[in-house]
């Protein structure tokens, strides 16, 4: 099964109040009990290296591990808060979009832009932008491509059903130390 379409499944409830992605596995069967990480799924998996195995764990918790270093840098940045004069400290780029709306909906077949150009750093740090396709939110597969420049613009495939959502998302970093990151999330819905 394609991975990234496993993803597109909601939760699925598992016991009572109790609600979780499916596995992309439908030989495991969940511990009845307790859980613990050494009765984990991924416990299980931790322990397969064949290379098949190795990348349907790595895409599974991509939606996890994908933020783990602007994580860390925004906790390192928060520690220096603690100890550093303002100057001598980071601080967070401020994502301004020109068309403020987050919530877009567009017909198959048009064009869209986005312009992140206005995006501001406190620290007048130099700003890195990236713009890419959050694939395990929406439910159309990869219809844009990444991009480095403060503007993206892409056509909606004429193809594209309506009710379909793409996220896009909107990353600035700053060089600053360490560097930090700001998000936007774009949802865009494919209307008739
Ligand atoms: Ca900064």
């Amino acid at each position: 099964m394609n991975v990234i379409n496993f993803c597109h499944v909601l939760s699925v409830k598992i016991r009572n109040n109790v609600w979780m992605d499916p596995l992309p596995d439908s030989s495991f069967i969940r511990p009845k009990g307790q859980w613990y990480f050494s009765n984990s799924w991924s416990k299980k998996m931790e322990h397969d290296t064949i290379d098949e195995k190795v990348e349907i764990r790595t895409n599974y918790f991509k939606p996890i591990w994908r933020w783990i270093p602007d994580v860390q840098n925004d906790f390192a940045a928060r520690a220096d808060w603690c100890v550093k004069d303002y100057a001598s400290a980071n601080h967070h780029p401020v994502i301004r979009l020109k068309k403020s709306e987050l919530d877009v909906y567009a017909k198959a077949g048009s064009k869209l832009k986005f312009d992140a150009s206005n995006s501001i750093d406190p620290d007048d740090d130099t700003l890195k932008f990236k713009w890419w396709q959050h694939e395990e939110a929406g439910t159309i597969n990869k219809v844009i491509d990444e991009s480095h420049a403060p503007k993206i613009e892409f056509r909606l495939s004429k193809d594209a059903k309506p009710g379909s959502i793409i996220h896009l998302i909107c990353e600035v970093s700053d060089n600053g130390i360490p560097s930090l990151t700001r998000y936007k999330r774009i949802i865009i819905t494919v209307i008739q």
